[in-house]
């Protein structure tokens, strides 16, 4: 049984309440470990070790900031087979999923924002005619908070922390309470890379027990989250009174707009890792896809036929292209909107069963699902389900598509297939999207904004947008 401690001040402990939570394999349906479920008493440890440290960080120059992170990043590539088994243990993702994007994904985080930060500048402004000059100082926050979800457990967690660090702010985060083992590894990769103890501290536990502790403290003046677009709100309103800087990635219901000029070959082959790339447990995969009439009948054959040849297996076995969910909760619940959208008249293409896999009797496993729809009003078009589930129809004017692609509270990411460059670019100004693909999906540059529109989230991540974030500007004006 592995033993999962909270990181705080460069060491690693119990929680205080000796409180611990059962930690469960996906693959297997098995309890392989437990976790800390901390109280405020823990986050006040790890506010006292941040707080502590916060002087000496915030002025360690940029250089060496930048050395340390890249350090970092070195380090996890050293590890990456280690890291890439336990992500796949405890998520249910097939390893080599973890092997080619989470993990080599984090050491990318830590190097991106080692090297942004040393390019990271402010502005100044001479007032002309009034012998004045302004300039902005870029100041650390404090302490900050960030708290991420089970999806893309190291890939997000430090996506989140290595900005908040490169800035110069001390940290407190806390990975989702599913998936928690490599943020737990992390800290003795962040000891042997010379982190100074107290700079990164990491407290393990439930969002409503330590997740609510972090979002309730006074002194923690900035959130980052990524979740649930429900846990989003509840953030707010806590943070809301406290004045505290927010950042919320939430939930995305994503069209993936096809029309019959597009590339087609390329167009199927990313629309099927659109969809079912980590058992489609990613807030940007595009669950609702709507095909030009003309080439409708020809994808839906090729498309289904396509799903059907996809590998349900253990996610350890290099050739399961869809492990296992990430706990029975949660596909149960995927399970549920399956059946509803077949009670609303949904037509099951293919899939719609939980899979047995030998000897993993117990897994959660399910097989990757298409549903025909008529209406995008149906529930399963309206609301996010996050599970290897997509919905088809066909559509006839781009006014039509655009219409419906609209008509959702999300607005996070839309893929668009087409040769036509106007109608990329009405497109594109139209779509409410905080990203727009073009005849691809998922290309992520580092230094672009990312982030979601109306119940997709506030705020944007990435290069200089999360430096901001992370930073107070403050305005000196001098005359002279
Ligand atoms: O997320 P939660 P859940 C969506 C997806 C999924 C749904 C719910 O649709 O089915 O959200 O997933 C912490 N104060 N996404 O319930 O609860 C929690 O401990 C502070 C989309 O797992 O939002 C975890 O660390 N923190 C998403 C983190 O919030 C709290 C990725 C996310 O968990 C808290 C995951 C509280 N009161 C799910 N309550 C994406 N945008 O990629 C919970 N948490």
């Amino acid at each position: 049984m592995e033993k999962i401690k909270n990181f705080i001040n460069g060491q690693y402990h119990d929680p205080i309440s000796k409180e611990w939570l059962d930690n469960y394999c996906p693959a297997t349906g098995a309890i392989y470990g437990s976790i800390p479920n901390s109280s405020k008493a823990d986050v006040e440890n790890a506010y006292i070790a941040a707080q502590s440290a916060f002087p000496n960080w915030s002025t360690t120059s940029l250089e060496e900031r930048s050395r340390l992170l890249i350090k970092i990043s070195e380090l996890i590539e050293v590890n990456l087979e280690r890291l890439s088994e336990a992500e796949s243990k405890d998520n249910g993702k097939p390893v080599n999923l973890a092997r080619r994007i989470d993990i080599p994904r984090a050491a990318s985080n830590f190097r991106f924002f080692g090297n942004a930060i040393t390019q990271f500048s402010s502005e100044s402004h001479e007032s002309i005619g009034h012998d004045a000059i302004n300039y902005t100082l870029r100041q650390p926050l404090g302490v900050v908070g960030c708290i991420s979800p089970w999806n893309l457990p190291l890939y997000l967690f430090t996506w989140k922390i290595v900005p908040a660090l490169a800035a110069g702010n001390c940290v407190i985060a806390k990975p989702s309470e599913i998936t928690p083992m490599t943020a737990y590894l992390l800290g003795d990769i962040c000891n042997e890379a010379g982190l100074p103890p107290g700079v990164l501290n990491v407290v393990h536990g439930l969002g409503t027990t330590t997740g609510q502790a972090i979002i309730e403290h006074p002194d923690i003046k900035a959130i980052s989250f990524t979740g649930g677009t429900k846990t989003g709100a509840h953030i707010a309103k806590v943070a809301a009174p406290m004045f505290k800087k927010l950042s919320l990635e939430l939930g995305g219901k994503n069209p993936n707009i096809i029309f019959g000029d597009c590339d087609y070959e390329t167009m199927l082959d990313t629309t099927l890792r659109s969809s079912f790339s980590n058992q489609g447990q990613i807030c940007l995969c595009g669950s609702r896809i709507f095909v030009e009439a003309s080439i409708y009948d020809r994808f839906k054959a090729d498309f289904v036929t396509k799903v059907k040849h996809l590998r349900v297996g253990h996610p350890s076995q290099e050739d399961s292209d869809i492990g296992a969910l990430v706990s029975e909760a949660h596909l149960e619940k995927v399970m549920g909107y399956i059946k509803m959208a077949a009670k609303e008249n949904g037509k099951i293409l293919c899939g719609g069963h939980r899979v047995t896999v030998k000897d993993y009797e117990k897994g959660y496993y399910l097989e990757p699902t298409v549903i025909e729809i008529s209406s995008n009003d149906c529930t399963i078009n309206q609301e996010e389900v996050f599970g290897p589930v997509v919905t088809i129809m066909p559509f006839n004017s781009e006014d039509e598509v655009v219409r419906m692609a609209n008509s959702v509270k999300y607005g996070l990411s839309a893929t668009l297939w087409t040769n036509d460059l106007k109608r990329t670019m009405r497109m594109s100004h139209q779509l409410e999207a905080g990203i727009v693909w073009v005849n691809t999906w998922m290309m992520r540059d580092l230094r672009t904004p990312f982030g979601g529109t109306k119940s997709s989230g506030v705020g944007r991540e990435g290069g200089f947008e999360a430096l901001r974030f992370f930073t107070e500007p403050k305005n000196v004006c001098i005359k002279y």
